[in-house]
């Protein structure tokens, strides 16, 4: 045991009525809602890279926070580790996710970063017997180190291809070893600062042949899990090529991945994006490219990615609406890839940031699942297009179209969207 969360109590469920802020006053995991337990339901994985490997920094100011296992040495990635697993359990979230650059010590070469990660991965699997924790998906950091500066599988640079590529194969590894359920490709510096020094064609080539690769090797392996791109439009790079999940979804299509290659969606990137969270998860859902979530959220008026924890269950009911309707989660999850304010210090805050969370996500899952399970939302829904259960026309031309409304008189009488009708009908779940 680490004295790190020493006083803080495992987290237990206690109702709407506790007067205890080390409790959880929605999320009771074993409640079973359409079926299924919550914990089923919502899969929480917490983000070891904002809670345990982010040093409190912001654009005018570097760390804030004070962490016992901040170094470069293996020993102080085992103390992360020791502490990491100590929260996952408090909390009671089954899942965690983690990038290469998160757990292990940068080596002073690729095959000594190699061997750090190893033997934390060797280490990872060992507390995950330990504490039954599972792992929702491994990714690779090819953002943060200055090699990655113009780009990962995008850099101009082959070399830098190369070391991705190389890091990706680790990466996947690592998360085949802990039995991970998925595998995140999350594209920071894949884009550009400015089309002056910038070869767009050759730059997507690029990103579409390293997707190939990751998709080739996840079969020569037999991973079973999924693969997921997450879209984000820009920061840290001025544009990112996997803007959004349309855009994606046609980058997949030209890369014959669209069968191959899932979403994980986070909410503050829909946001960036110009779209709403239940905008983006309604359209890989349509395209049959919804995989996972990552919950956060952003301030509104910074127009900033802040990565702060969900807390606004109005806008957290709409977005699991959208994952109910697309049949729920199966190998993907909630994963809050959310951080601390920058004074936040306290250990307590941690836990406290978590739990907020986990509320939020549970109310908004059971208002969700209330507003299906009711059913008006959907059968106004389908009124709205009931014309076209007896139509046909999607299956006729031009031509005979214009005969149909000469001869039938066509002259269409405009109808209600009932908006502030069906607002009001989704305030009465909340
Ligand atoms: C960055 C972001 C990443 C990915 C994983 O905005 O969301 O943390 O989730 O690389
Ligand atoms: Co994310």
């Amino acid at each position: 045991m680490t004295d790190f969360f020493k006083d803080i109590p495992a987290i237990s469920y206690e109702g709407p009525e506790t007067q205890n802020e080390f409790a959880f006053r929605q999320y009771n995991p074993d409640e079973i809602v359409m079926g299924k337990p919550l914990k089923d339901h919502l899969r929480f994985a917490c983000a070891y890279w904002h809670s345990f490997a982010w040093p409190g920094g912001d654009p005018f100011g570097g760390q804030t926070f004070d962490r016992p296992w901040f170094g470069d040495t293996m020993e102080l990635a085992k103390l992360k580790a020791d502490t990491a697993f100590e929260m996952f359990q408090i909390l009671g979230a089954p899942y965690y996710c983690f990038h290469d650059a998160d757990v292990r010590p940068e080596g002073a070469n690729f095959a000594e970063s190699t061997r750090n990660l190893e033997e934390i991965v060797d280490y990872f699997a060992k507390k995950q017997a330990d504490t039954g924790m599972k792992l929702l998906w491994g990714t690779a950091n090819l953002f943060s180190h200055r090699r990655f500066m113009a780009g990962a599988a995008t850099n101009p640079d082959p070399d830098v291809f190369a070391y991705s590529a190389a890091t990706i194969k680790t990466c996947m590894d690592a998360t085949v070893k802990l039995g991970g359920e998925n595998y995140v490709l999350w594209g920071g510096r894949e884009g550009y600062e400015t089309l002056l020094n910038t070869d767009m064609g050759r730059e997507r080539k690029q990103a579409g042949r390293m997707l190939q690769m990751v998709v080739d090797y996840k079969h020569k392996i037999g991973f079973k899990g999924a693969i997921l791109i997450e879209p984000k439009p820009q920061e840290p790079t001025k544009h990112q090529y996997d803007y959004d999940v349309a855009t994606v979804y046609g980058f997949l299509k030209d890369f014959g991945l669209e069968n191959e290659v899932k979403m994980n969606i986070e909410q503050g990137h829909a946001i960036l994006a110009g779209h709403s969270f239940e905008h983006e998860l309604a359209t890989a859902r349509e395209l049959g490219i919804f995989g996972s979530i990552d919950m956060n959220r952003n301030d509104y008026q910074s127009g900033w990615d802040t990565d702060q924890f969900p807390n606004n269950v109005p806008e957290m009911a709409l977005a699991y609406y959208e994952v109910l309707r697309a049949g729920g989660f199966t190998t993907g999850g909630t994963n809050f890839d959310a951080k601390l304010r920058r004074q936040s210090l306290d250990a307590e805050d941690l836990i406290l940031a978590h739990v907020g969370a986990m509320d939020a996500c549970a109310a908004g899952l059971k208002t969700a699942a209330a507003m299906l399970d009711d059913g008006k939302l959907e059968a106004a829904r389908d009124a709205r297009y009931a014309g076209w259960e007896t139509s046909d026309l999607l299956g006729s031309d031009l031509s005979s179209i214009e005969t149909h409304v000469r001869s039938n008189d066509i002259n269409p009488a405009p109808h209600s969207g009932k908006q502030e009708r069906l607002e009001n009908l989704v305030n009465s779940y909340l």
